[in-house]
């Protein structure tokens, strides 16, 4: 960790004070290094468990007055955008800006399993970290999946496994892993990069510094540009890939049969691709057969994504608040829909996105769209929907539309952060609400 000994001669900003902001505070605090601690609210989330460290020095408001010009190194917190202009006149002013996982990179030399994509990062990064602990190795999980890496940087693992944010790849310049992967490329964050183009390249930063890139053949913006080991996963036509065998569907690595579908218990198609693509990113760690098996047959899936809820009359109760964009409410809905039984609860931050990609997997299999949140209306208006203006009303009128066979999903294509903390206060909303109408 000699990198820490050089920090201690610079002028550091830590900007931001969330989740990461918090941890980097917490580590730095830890390492008797100094900094000045900056965040552009007035009252910061963290801002009550930094006010016991005495000797801190804070600037809660306007960024324009942080005087970030006169730091060495800005440590920012990936809800910021480097576009932001006190960021972008500091950068121009020769300061170096990094994110928590930049400072993780350079100050540790364990191996590093990383994943990115616009869907699946989560359950994938899960599922990895679980296969690895089934073959005997001491892992630690971390990132963009709510455990900020510097939390665990001096816990005593194997290996990290590590889910990133394009946010994240856009301050990451020197991680090194064994294997990288982005899983798949869909619009999302549009409110903060200027063209798909760029959101998609900076989720393939991800494979600078990768021993090997693992990627999606069936999403060409998933290809790394100039890369030597590469390793493809996908439905029909990657390395790893689905198909018949002897009556049933296997995963399949070239021609050699692997596992049976069936030994996933998780539903959907999607959770398949995202278990090829876990074999993939161990491709080369020599994992015996018998450790995929059992985190396979135990995965039962995050909350949140997916979730039978309730049945009540017949009718399946599904949270899948978790879908925060168009992507994940394509693939929700077309994993799940028999015909055309679906009652979609969508809406929220749409986040610049263009919602028109739904349009077929709605006709096909949406009977009845409600909408609520700040994009619900223009959704309603795409969709012929019913536009409601709370999470109560909208269980009340799915519970109306739908009947015996039909499913109320709550896949919102959106953020949620205009009506609730995060999407696990909405999912848990949504779940409420049905429990109470099992009851009433
Ligand atoms: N903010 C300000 N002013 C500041 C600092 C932050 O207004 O000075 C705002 C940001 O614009 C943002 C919010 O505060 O709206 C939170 O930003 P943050 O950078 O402080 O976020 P953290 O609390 O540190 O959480 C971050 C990730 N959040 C984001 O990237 C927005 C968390 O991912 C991650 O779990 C955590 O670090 C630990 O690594 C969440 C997320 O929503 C789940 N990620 C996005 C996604 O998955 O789509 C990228
Ligand atoms: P992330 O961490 O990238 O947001 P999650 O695993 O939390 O990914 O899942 C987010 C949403 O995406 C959920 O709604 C889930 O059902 C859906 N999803 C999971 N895997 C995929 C995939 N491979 N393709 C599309 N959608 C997916």
């Amino acid at each position: 960790m000699n990198y820490l000994n050089e920090l201690k001669n610079k002028n550091i900003i830590v900007l931001g004070l969330g989740v990461s902001g918090l941890s980097t505070v917490r580590f730095l605090v830890g390492q008797n290094i100094s900094f000045k601690l900056v965040d552009s609210r007035t009252s910061p989330p963290g801002r009550d468990e930094v006010h016991k460290l005495t000797g801190l020095e804070t600037y809660f408001g306007d960024l324009a007055q942080a005087q970030l010009d006169a730091a060495d190194l800005i440590i920012i917190s990936p809800g910021i955008a480097l576009t932001t202009p006190a960021v972008a006149s500091a950068a121009q002013a020769g300061v170096e800006i990094i994110g928590d996982i930049e400072l993780f990179a350079r100050i540790s030399d364990k191996p590093v399993f990383a994943v990115t994509g616009s869907n699946g990062k989560s359950s994938v990064v899960t599922l990895l970290r679980d296969v690895l602990v089934a073959s005997g190795k001491k892992v630690a999980l971390a990132g963009n999946i709510g455990t900020p890496v510097l939390d665990v940087v001096d816990h005593d693992v194997d290996c990290f496994v590590l889910e990133l944010s394009s946010f994240q790849l856009e301050t990451t310049y020197s991680l090194k892993s064994v294997a990288s992967c982005v899983l798949n490329v869909s619009e999302d964050h549009m409110d903060r990069y200027d063209s798909f183009e760029h959101y998609a390249q900076t989720k393939r930063r991800i494979y600078c510094g990768a021993e090997l890139c693992v990627y999606n053949a069936e999403d060409a913006q998933t290809k790394p540009e100039n890369a030597q080991r590469l390793v493809s996963f996908g439905g029909e036509t990657g390395q790893y890939h689905i198909d018949n065998f002897a009556g049933t569907e296997h995963f399949i690595y070239g021609s050699e049969t692997q596992l049976a579908c069936s030994e996933l218990k998780v539903l959907g198609r999607h959770n398949q691709i995202n278990a090829l693509s876990v074999m993939a990113l161990l491709h080369h760690q020599n994992i015996p057969k018998n450790a995929f098996l059992t985190a396979f047959n135990q995965f039962t899936g995050l909350a949140h994504r997916c979730q039978i809820v309730e049945e009540i009359d017949g009718v399946s109760y599904v949270n899948d608040s978790k879908a925060t964009n168009v992507g994940a409410a394509i693939a929700a809905i077309a994993s799940i829909a028999k015909g055309k039984n679906i009652v979609l609860i969508a809406g929220g931050v749409g986040k610049g996105a263009d919602f028109s990609p739904l349009t077929p997997y709605i006709t096909e299999h949406v009977k009845h769209v409600i909408t609520l949140g700040q994009d619900g209306p223009h959704i309603a208006e795409l969709f012929a929907g019913e536009y409601v203006s709370s999470m109560a009303e909208a269980v009340e009128c799915a519970k109306m539309a739908a009947s015996a066979g039909d499913i109320v999903l709550l896949a919102p294509a959106c953020a949620s952060l205009d009506m609730y903390a995060n999407f696990m206060t909405r999912g848990d909303d949504f779940a409420a609400l049905v429990k109470q109408e099992c009851i009433s």
